[in-house]
């Protein structure tokens, strides 16, 4: 071919110096590099592929295709479900779509995850072997090496499909599998022990889920030019707070509670003032679930104790964090009673004297703060006492700003561990696990804001993938006015606001709105959302509330007292004043998510779709029905006739004409015109066939790998020979 003579003319002609070129030829290196170094021939790439296509092919009746893209025929829906079901019961739970990985969760162990497996697939094109989140992993990993960019893969499905064990795998395989020149590199064991930190304190057991992700969760992994894990950094999206302080039948407060109770040294324990029962508190038990046989707290509590010393941090910090948490328990099980005028009075001072220790706040002050509140009068301040149940309202309120402000400290503590000291310039995967879908019998604010986030994901999906417009829900303007008028503004004059401003939205059904036979469906203070993923019925109560997310002044004042070092950063003096009118939780929400939108933008996107086989999270069981339903609304066949029409391999023109232009002496070694006009000048020197690409506005489209594979192959033979003609050059200086 035209490229092989070209190719050994180039070596000539290049000068040595090329970074890229010393960085892939110089050090003897393990892993990746090494099978970026040594390029296998396209023959033995094409056997390998032919040797694993007749394999599965062979095995087909059994276990189904690899990639739904040769699926026959590719528009049936019920092929689709057969293929997945077939190959789920083989504990095949992987199956791609093109280069998108569909996984299926098992609930059990599979054994696919061991180091054998990971080497198995460092270096491999997909196709090459059958299809496992590894390959994906690597794939994204190789293509960022080789294009210098910056990728995200984005992990979505139901509440308990998988997204977070997804997210993990991935991890663990850059953590093992990545290169490590220091032995005092430890970034990939802070990435990877980050986890049982943050889902420690961020995760709990739901009805969907025994480890449901009660936060979401954007994590930046870098990466230096040699692929060197080098820092990482995370984002974290709206925690679900208030189960802090309930929880629903059958379910429970964030794992930490209990990890800690359980599992707690005997001496922390008594200096906490805690006892090993966690039935004794309040904020425990109203799911009436302490126990759950899939989870073992006290392991898990010396995985986390592991996990903080590895990631900095010190025994102060684990000591103030521990305070918190128990001081958050004591507040639970704090009493108030009415005094002779109707006022609140503490009731159980021994729990009010642990929290005031623990937290190093002077008892009267605490005491004097959990009963009243400021009141701005026209000269100076008043303190106006609550009644019992404002009280216990106040409390609430408190216990879920420390919380909630904990956490946040605690993922910026773990950014620190992870911050990368080194200015150059660095390559990012970004790894997007979010809260999946959920739908309840009864579904209040946070679903609101977990779907709601979830269908933004879905539009970003779509908007990248299938290039068609999605509806949209209008939140903007909705909450602004109902909001933040105590006294005024209630439940369900916020319903009202909402039938008044989005009643003509053929996805928006209340009471009022509804037909006579939907009508018997929905209560007066409910609304119903027809969301991508099905209708969510959503009940007002509690909205107005939740979404001022109120702590009063004299909540925060108090906390200003403390000594303890966390809750002095979480609540510094110089928090502006509460007069102020604070944005809502769903407005700060949407705002980061459009952020979120942005960062994800700005890179190269792969997708894992989880699919959840059953509602009752066990092993071998693939419900048809619900699966049926997943496929639908995660736009799997669309997204497939998408990848049948080709084109599934794009690459923006800067990128493309970058990498391969020494392959043509009008390219190389700079081009003058377009990238554009460059690629043109490229792919015609190479010889592809008109119908083996296309040109996009950006980018430039292939039909199949192997024309890619042709062209990259190339690119390693000619930089092969550049290489040796250098070694020669250089040789014995
Ligand atoms: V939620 O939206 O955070 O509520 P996820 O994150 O989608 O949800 P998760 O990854 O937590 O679900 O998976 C739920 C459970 O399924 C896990 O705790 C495992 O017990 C099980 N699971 C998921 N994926 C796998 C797997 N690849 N192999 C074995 C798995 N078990
Ligand atoms: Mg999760």
């Amino acid at each position: 071919m035209q490229w092989r003579k070209h190719s050994a003319e180039l070596a000539d002609q290049c000068e040595a110096g090329d970074a890229d070129v010393q960085v892939q030829f110089g050090k003897k290196e393990e892993g990746h590099r090494q099978a970026l170094r040594t390029p296998r021939s396209l023959e033995d790439r094409c056997n390998r592929i032919l040797r694993n296509m007749e394999a599965s092919l062979t095995a087909r009746d059994r276990v189904g295709i690899q990639d739904f893209v040769l699926l026959d025929p590719y528009t049936s829906e019920s092929a689709f479900l057969d293929n997945l079901r077939k190959r789920f019961h083989e504990n095949l739970i992987y199956t791609y779509i093109g280069t998108l990985l569909v996984s299926v969760n098992p609930y059990k162990d599979l054994g696919i995850y061991s180091k054998k497996q990971m080497d198995t697939y460092m270096g491999v094109n997909f196709f090459e072997l059958p299809p496992h989140i590894y390959a994906l992993a690597d794939n994204v990993f190789r293509t960022m090496l080789s294009e210098f960019n910056n990728h995200f893969i984005l992990i979505s499905g139901e509440s308990g499909a998988g997204k977070t064990e997804a997210s993990k795998k991935i991890l663990q395989f850059y953590a093992v599998s990545c290169p490590s020149t220091s032995l005092l590199n430890n970034v990939g064991d802070r990435l990877l022990l980050s986890n049982p930190v943050l889902e420690a304190f961020g995760n709990a057991k739901t009805l969907k889920n025994d480890n449901s992700s009660r936060f979401g969760k954007y994590m930046d992994i870098q990466f230096d030019y040699r692929g060197e894990a080098v820092g990482g950094h995370i984002l974290s999206y709206l925690l679900e707070k208030s189960r802090v302080v309930h929880q629903n039948h059958g379910e429970r407060n964030f794992h930490i509670f209990y990890q800690l109770v359980e599992g707690g040294e005997e001496d922390l324990l008594r200096w906490l003032g805690l006892e090993r029962n966690c039935k004794n508190y309040r904020y425990l038990v109203q799911g009436d679930c302490a126990k759950v046989s899939s989870i073992n707290d006290k392991s898990d509590w010396k995985t986390v104790r592991k996990a903080l010393a590895v990631i900095d941090f010190s025994e102060s910090d684990t000591e103030h964090l521990f305070a918190i948490i128990a001081s958050v328990l004591h507040l639970g099980n704090l009493k108030f009673e009415a005094d002779a005028r109707g006022y609140a009075t503490v009731k159980n001072y021994q729990e009010l004297h642990w929290v005031s220790k623990l937290l190093g706040i002077p008892n009267q002050v605490l005491q004097q703060g959990l009963t009243h509140r400021k009141i701005e009068a026209k000269t100076e301040e008043v303190l106006s006492p609550f009644s019992v149940e404002h009280a216990v309202y106040a409390r609430d309120a408190l216990a879920k700003a420390i919380y909630g402000r904990t956490f946040n400290w605690l993922v910026n503590k773990i950014n620190e561990s992870l911050a990368n000291q080194d200015s150059s310039r660095k390559m990012v995967i970004g790894l997007l696990d979010i809260y999946g879908f959920e739908v309840f019998s009864v579904n209040s604010f946070e679903q609101f804001c977990i779907n709601y986030c979830n269908e933004k994901l879905q539009q970003l999906f779509i908007q990248l993938t299938l290039k068609s417009e999605q509806e949209e829900y209008e939140l903007e303007g909705i909450e602004d006015e109902e909001c933040l008028r105590p006294g005024e503004a209630t439940d369900l004059t916020f319903l009202e606001k909402m039938e008044e401003k989005i009643g003509g939205h053929p996805h928006f059904v209340t009471h009022k709105l509804a037909d006579k036979n939907t009508r018997k469906t929905l209560e007066r203070g409910d609304f119903r959302l027809l969301h991508y993923a099905g209708e969510v019925t959503y009940c007002v109560v509690g909205f107005l509330d939740k979404n001022n997310d109120l702590l009063y002044r004299s909540g925060k004042e108090v906390m200003q007292h403390s000594k303890n070092a966390i809750i002095k950063h979480c609540f510094p003096s110089s928090e502006p004043d509460s007069k102020k009118r604070p944005e809502t939780v769903v407005t700060q929400f949407k705002s980061s998510l459009v952020g979120l939108t942005e960062i994800l933008m700005s890179k190269e996107p792969w997708y894992v779709r989880c699919i959840k086989p059953n509602e009752a999270k066990q092993p071998a069981k693939f419900d048809d029905v619900l699966v049926r339903h997943q496929i639908k609304y995660l736009g799997l066949m669309e997204h497939l006739r998408v990848r049948r029409a080709g084109f599934a391999y794009r690459r923006r023109y800067e990128v493309f004409l970058q990498r391969y232009k020494a392959l043509c002496p009008d390219t190389w070694p700079n081009w003058k015109g377009t990238p554009e006009e460059g690629v043109r000048c490229l792919i015609k020197h190479l010889g592809y066939k008109t119908d083996e690409y296309k040109f996009g506005r950006t980018k430039i489209f292939i039909r199949h790998p192997r024309t890619l594979f042709a062209t990259e192959d190339a690119f390693q033979v000619c930089k092969h020979q550049l290489a040796t003609r250098i070694q020669a050059k250089y040789k014995g200086w």
